[in-house]
């Protein structure tokens, strides 16, 4: 399948803005090393709504979720023509609360194919509005994708507003069926809260810790990745950035955690992940220049990666 570019340069899902420019700062990490990547391969500039600072009144838990909710939407038709087209949707978002739409654009293409994903990232991302700590919606997509409702952990009160948008976008991957629990698989979570951990134990989602993945070996690890994957058709690889570590890395991204993966290590895992066929879009995401005390350091490392996964 041919690579099509999407550019979807949304930051508002993050606490520190910033993250929309991580796209161009890709750009120009490539251009710096005389790369071609970026003027090979076509491209779709996705609008955002960044400048947006309506506010349902009142809500705190869950920010920006109508604009929010309205980018994924458009990410959504994106992605599921870029499908459509028989292209490969690279798609390179700001800030992570973009999966929503990104797999609901996979399995707006795809209803009736069981989709697995694989979520490299410090965090579970699996908080809702009832849990956040924070209201930033970057830390809710796999909860989104889930269709998680309120819960007995419920900590937040939630307006009657702020509840359609999230019912609205729990149902955008719904078709009939959701993805399943057991088809996602985390790979590097390390800062969570007690309320994804409860759920994380709950819903039995397999997480590949760091030091799990240097004990047993990087393609163990995929290979056992792939065989509790084995009964979906299609697969779905978002690489939140944070997942390396921020203290031997780079701190630009808006949520840094140190103890992560080495670049060597995360550029392994996700050459072994795309080796299998069943791979039909890559997401890239959280690259923050503004927060990056090394200059484009983050941004450098992860044009690298691509480069060295999707070629020159
Ligand atoms: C934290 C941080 N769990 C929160 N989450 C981040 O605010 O929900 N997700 N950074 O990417
Ligand atoms: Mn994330
Ligand atoms: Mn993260
Ligand atoms: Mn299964």
């Amino acid at each position: 399948r041919p690579i099509e570019l999407i550019k979807n340069r949304s930051d508002i899902g993050a606490g520190t803005r910033g993250a929309d420019l991580g796209i161009d700062a890709m750009e120009i990490a490539a251009i710096n090393k005389g790369s071609f990547f970026f003027k090979k391969h076509p491209f779709i500039d996705v609008p955002t709504r960044n400048e947006s600072v309506y506010e349902i009144e009142g809500n705190t838990c869950a920010k920006h979720i109508k604009q929010i909710y309205q980018q994924c939407k458009d990410l959504c038709s994106i992605v599921e023509n870029s499908l459509m087209k028989a292209n490969f949707p690279l798609v390179f978002s700001g800030d992570h609360s973009s999966a929503i739409g990104t797999v609901a654009g996979i399995r707006a293409k795809f209803p009736n194919k069981k989709l697995g994903i694989i979520w490299i990232d410090a965090h579970a991302d699996i908080h809702s509005p009832y849990t956040t700590p924070s209201g930033n919606m970057h830390g809710m997509p796999i909860a989104a994708i889930l269709g998680i409702d309120n819960t007995s952990a419920q900590k937040n009160d939630i307006n009657p507003e702020t509840q359609a948008y999230w019912n609205k976008l729990k149902a955008m991957s719904d078709h009939g069926t959701r993805v399943e629990k057991e088809h996602i698989v985390y790979f590097g979570v390390r800062d969570t809260e007690i309320e994804e951990d409860q759920l994380i134990e709950k819903l039995g989602i397999k997480n590949y810790k760091v030091d799990e993945v240097r004990r047993k070996g990087i393609p163990a690890c995929i290979a056992e990745c792939q065989e509790r994957l084995s009964d979906c058709d299609i697969l779905y690889v978002s690489f939140d950035v944070d997942s390396m570590d921020s203290d031997l890395v780079s701190e630009g991204t808006g949520t840094p955690v140190p103890k992560g993966f080495l670049p060597s290590e995360v550029q392994e895992i996700i050459i072994d992940l795309m080796k299998d066929e069943r791979v039909k879009c890559f997401e890239i995401v959280e690259v923050n220049p503004l927060l990056d005390k090394q200059g484009n350091k983050m941004a450098e490392i992860a044009f690298e990666i691509l480069e060295k996964t999707f070629g020159f």
